[in-house]
């Protein structure tokens, strides 16, 4: 069982003075464009033109903010922190031209990211909006650092359709194509639907490696992830990780405020576990982000919302391990 960490103190009066104060962050960081110093720039995207459906997904980086106070405030079950004076909530992006195409506005918002990037030595880890959001986010840190990134992508669906239109389900098989994402090295967890189609994007989809969603609780129940994460480690080695993270990974019963929600998913267990063991495996996570959280669909207790911060909270931890450390 993992040890109760010591609460940072620091860390934990910030999020009292907010709760008090009703200053709303992503995990509870500064609000600020000065990213001097910061080794993790938060950013909401309130993106979803890729979403037929649009239920409202362009409402969940400010409902994040909000349940950020009591889900992104204190690390268990980790046994070391980061440094709160070190992150920043950068603001929302929006598409300079929000009327135009998908894919135009996507690209409008890639050049904002790398525009942010190229200010100073951060990394970035960002709340959606829908999944096309990898189109601007995982784009433009791939182009950053002039390499093809390895992703861990959780998600109920395998997002890797080819159609002439980009939308929520396309990602995995454009960014593979363009070389953004290193299909070679990148894991799909608990996907639950599509996952033996057959098509002519077949030959792309073959070089994910992906756990559906019983072989992840079949995982969990034999050895707690142990052989899972060691063969995450031994596969991408020291490549540049970006965690995609669909909110609908998880049990629809725990997440129920998505386009889709999805039955026998993710439970809060599994992916506490999953990162818990991953967080000591020394990936080079670079960033990442959380997508398809629609807060008007979620039960009043915000269930959705609050693990939305968690799983914030879990990628910014991951990302913080892996940073050079400054001294
Ligand atoms: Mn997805």
């Amino acid at each position: 069982m993992p040890k109760v960490n010591r609460f940072n103190e620091l860390h934990l009066e910030t999020a009292h003075s907010r709760i008090h104060g009703a200053e709303y962050s992503l995990l509870n960081a500064d609000k600020t464009q000065d990213f001097l110093g910061r080794d993790i720039v938060c950013f909401g995207i309130p993106f979803s033109t890729g979403d037929h459906a649009n239920l409202g997904t362009n409402k969940a980086p400010n409902a994040v903010r909000e349940s950020s106070i009591y889900y992104a405030s204190d690390m268990y079950p980790y046994p070391s922190h980061y440094d709160l004076r070190r992150v920043a909530d950068g603001g929302n992006l929006y598409p300079s031209l929000p009327t135009d195409t998908a894919r135009n506005c996507l690209l409008d918002l890639r050049n904002q990211v790398r525009e942010k990037l190229s200010q100073d030595d951060f990394r970035p880890v960002f709340i959606g909006g829908d999944h096309t959001l990898p189109y601007a986010t995982l784009a433009a840190l791939s182009e950053h650092l002039q390499e093809s990134l390895a992703v861990l992508h959780f998600d109920a669906h395998p997002d890797s359709g080819n159609f002439e239109e980009i939308n929520q389900g396309t990602f995995m098989y454009d960014l593979s194509t363009s070389g953004h994402i290193d299909a070679e090295h990148s894991f799909q967890f608990f996907i639950r639907n599509d996952v033996h189609t057959e098509g002519e994007y077949r030959h792309i989809t073959d070089k994910f490696r992906i756990f559906d969603t019983f072989a992840m609780h079949g995982a969990l129940r034999q050895d707690g992830f142990d052989n899972l994460v060691k063969e995450v480690k031994q596969v991408i080695g020291s490549r540049p990780v970006w965690i995609s993270f669909d909110v609908d990974a998880f049990d629809a019963a725990y997440a129920p405020a998505t386009t889709i929600p999805m039955h026998n998913g993710a439970t809060s267990e599994e992916v506490a576990t999953l990162f818990l063991k991953l967080s000591t495996a020394g990936l080079n996570v670079v960033g990442g982000e959380v997508v398809e959280l629609i807060p008007d669909l979620d039960v009043p207790t915000k269930t959705t919302c609050g693990l939305a911060a968690r799983v914030m909270r879990d990628i910014a931890y991951l990302t913080h391990l892996a940073l050079p450390k400054r001294h």
